[in-house]
């Protein structure tokens, strides 16, 4: 036995951990771990049927092993560490090493056997969102099976029968383990791959937590409040970039697994719903948008062509939910002259900072002391000043002529000559 503990790290840590009795290895497929939060581009599958891989923003896909005409995986029920952007990390419970837990990607019409090892200190189920398939693999602690004990591995077996876009997430005490973390995606391939098919297919989870800044653990009975908003456990400037390449078509597919809905966003280009949770949507009923609602407990897929070179904002709508963690109860001092109480507080608070009479932006310009293991409300430097978000906010990079599987992040886009907004003098 490894212990896992000494491999938490910032570098991309991946091992076969010794999960299981002995007697259980011969059966059981190895699990695969990963810390790290690096976008991991996708391996062609190896064996098995061909599909199109899809990337998981700030995250990976899990690896399966063929037996016996069954696509077996290993899922872990875990506590992690998850780094959600630099300078701050959390405490949470995932799959694998990480939250959200790596992305499962089957084909249509394959025989996945799924076995769930429960390394948590208390009993879970996985239930698999939106997937057809028997009653009793349907996870519902409960209703449909008894919960998976500490320390217990359980086998789920079924068709992955309907294409499309799924998620995974417990369906016991959901309440404490969706706000730890427990969550991941699954995308069912089309058995022609095609068919849907698109140049860059990303996905990512959109999920909350409330975690007191200085702290790493959420609480898991705040109802709405949360003050982290986040893309696969991750808040701006720690989401990568969706790196694509001019002329490509583009595909990502959203899940919703926090407790409110978001308005998705995206800049410069229109796009359209293409799938929801029930499956694709026939091209006759689509119509273009430049921002969709993403409901609890949906998956939205939206497609466009990636036409115009550029650092295209990608965003939820809701302003407080590209901030990182603040007060809420903060009041409106725009226009308020309070530097004759300030001078006064001074004396007892020589610390004292007048904020806000100009503006929110004061919170972003001025370097205030923060506790440690957390981050700024508005934060991120673009090239030209402040970006002043913090949250559900990324870009989309759309650069020309990269290859293929390229997505790294290429740096700031070289504005042409004459196309910047200037001051007139
Ligand atoms: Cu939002």
């Amino acid at each position: 036995m490894v212990s896992r503990r000494g491999f938490l790290s910032s570098t991309a840590t991946v091992l076969g951990a010794g999960l299981v009795s002995r007697a259980g290895a011969a059966s059981i497929p190895e699990a695969m771990i990963i810390t790290d939060a690096k976008t991991m581009p996708p391996p062609l599958p190896p064996n098995g049927r061909p599909f199109n891989p899809v990337v998981t923003l700030n995250g990976w896909s899990a690896p399966w092993r063929m037996k016996d005409g069954w696509k077996e995986f290993h899922i872990v029920a875990e506590p992690v560490i998850r780094e959600m952007a630099p300078g701050m990390k959390a405490t949470l419970w995932g799959y694998n090493g990480s939250s959200p837990g790596p992305t499962i990607e089957v084909v249509e019409g394959d025989k996945v056997r799924l076995f769930v090892t429960n390394k948590l200190p208390e009993a879970t189920t996985i239930h698999w969102h939106g997937q057809r398939l028997p009653n009793g693999m349907d996870g519902v602690a409960g209703l449909v099976q008894t919960r998976i004990p500490i320390g217990k591995t359980y086998v789920y077996e079924f068709e992955a029968k309907r294409p499309g876009t799924f998620m995974y997430h417990p369906h016991a005490d959901e309440m404490t383990q969706m706000a730890m973390g427990m969550m991941g995606f699954w995308v069912t391939h089309p058995k022609n791959p095609e068919q849907h098919r698109v140049d860059r297919d990303f996905v990512f989870l959109l999920n909350g937590y409330d975690i007191e800044p200085g702290a790493s653990t959420p609480k898991t009975s705040t109802m709405l409040d949360f003050n982290l908003w986040s893309w696969n456990s991750r808040v701006f400037p720690g989401i990568d970039p969706l790196v694509c390449r001019q002329g490509d078509r583009v595909r990502i597919r959203i899940g919703n697994l926090s407790m409110t809905s978001h308005p998705i966003h995206l800049h410069g280009h229109e796009f359209e719903v293409t799938g929801t949770d029930g499956g694709w949507v026939p091209k006759s009923a689509r119509w273009p948008e430049v921002t969709t609602d993403v409901g609890v407990g949906q998956m939205r897929a939206i497609e466009f062509d990636a036409t115009d070179l550029g650092d295209w904002a990608f965003h939820c709508h809701k302003a407080h939910h590209t901030m990182n963690a603040m007060g809420h109860d903060v009041p409106n001092m725009i226009g308020v002259d309070h530097r004759k109480v300030a001078n006064k507080i001074i004396k007892i608070i020589p610390d004292y900072m007048v904020m806000g009479e100009r503006g929110g932006s004061d919170m972003s310009e001025m370097e205030m002391p923060i506790p440690d293991n957390t981050l700024p409300m508005m934060t991120g430097t673009g090239p030209f000043g402040p970006v002043e978000m913090g949250g559900m906010f990324t870009t989309v990079k759309i650069r020309a002529g990269l290859t293929r599987n390229d997505y790294k992040d290429p740096g700031w886009y070289q504005h042409p000559k004459g196309t910047v907004a200037y001051e007139l003098k």
